[in-house]
């Protein structure tokens, strides 16, 4: 079983929209996990009217605030590990990262892999429609990160991913302190160490039409101290070994 989990905050125009075009796609069976933090907009009532419709797939958790993306897919795993899930995806709300290639990552982790990224910054995969500064900002915390913590993945802070359980069940889950867009980076950092089977497959990624984005300067702030934080982790593993 395949479960989605797509966390939210003020995605009223994009929920119900969204769920259906991937209840569309040819997947293997799959569960689709809301996980809405108390959006003032009201997507936790769509939600809840979707998961009426659909009973069977659209599971909805509901907290009380906006507890950051990061809690909202660690809450979001153990709940899809803990109902047996064998594949378990990452995906915005925004279409940003479109439906039709879920099949595509899926089939990746399928054959064998820990971690496939949807990736924007490999041969093939492309942004659209973000502008000059936004684009230059996440090329800039992208490289910094990668030659900091010497990773290799090319796209660090790619949010549309698919896991296998197995991977997850490895992954110390509790160890991941950040709880922003901070999280995705550091989850790739651990993924790393661990020696996880990573591959990353081309996507083209949109930029939303609908409802606003929720990356703040101070996220961008924290983006660069975790990188920092994770740098200074390593630094004190490597000479605890010595
Ligand atoms: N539950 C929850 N979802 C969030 C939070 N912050 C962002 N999201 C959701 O995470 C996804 C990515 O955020 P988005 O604003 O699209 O970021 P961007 O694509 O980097 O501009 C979207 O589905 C958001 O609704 C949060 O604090 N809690
Ligand atoms: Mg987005």
């Amino acid at each position: 079983m395949l479960y989605i989990i797509i966390p939210t905050y003020n995605e009223a125009e994009n929920i119900a929209k969204l769920v259906k075009v991937i209840i569309s796609q040819p997947l293997p069976p799959v569960k689709i996990l809301i996980v809405d933090d108390n959006s003032p907009d009201g997507t936790g009532k769509i939600a809840d009217d979707l998961a009426k419709q659909y009973p069977q797939t659209v599971k909805v958790l509901h907290r009380p605030g906006k507890l950051g993306i990061g809690s909202a897919y660690i809450t979001g795993f153990k709940m899809a590990l803990a109902d047996g899930a064998e594949f378990i995806m990452e995906m915005d709300a925004d279409f940003s990262h479109d439906p039709a290639d879920i099949p595509r990552l899926v089939a990746e982790v399928k054959s064998g892999l820990d971690f496939v990224i949807g990736s924007r910054r490999v041969e093939g995969g492309q942004i659209i429609g973000w502008g000059p500064g936004r684009k230059l900002m996440s090329r800039g915390a992208m490289d910094f990160s990668r030659i900091i913590l010497g990773l290799k993945t090319k796209d660090v802070t790619a949010g549309f991913r698919c896991f296998s359980r197995n991977f997850l069940l490895k992954l110390p889950l509790d160890k991941i302190n950040s709880n922003g867009y901070s999280f995705q980076e550091e989850l790739i950092f651990y993924a790393e160490r661990m020696g996880a089977n990573i591959k990353e497959v081309p996507v083209t990624f949109l930029d939303r039409r609908f409802g606003k984005s929720k990356l703040s300067m101070g996220e961008v702030i924290k983006f660069f101290y975790n990188i920092l934080r994770l740098k200074w982790l390593d630094w004190q593993r490597k000479n605890e070994r010595k």
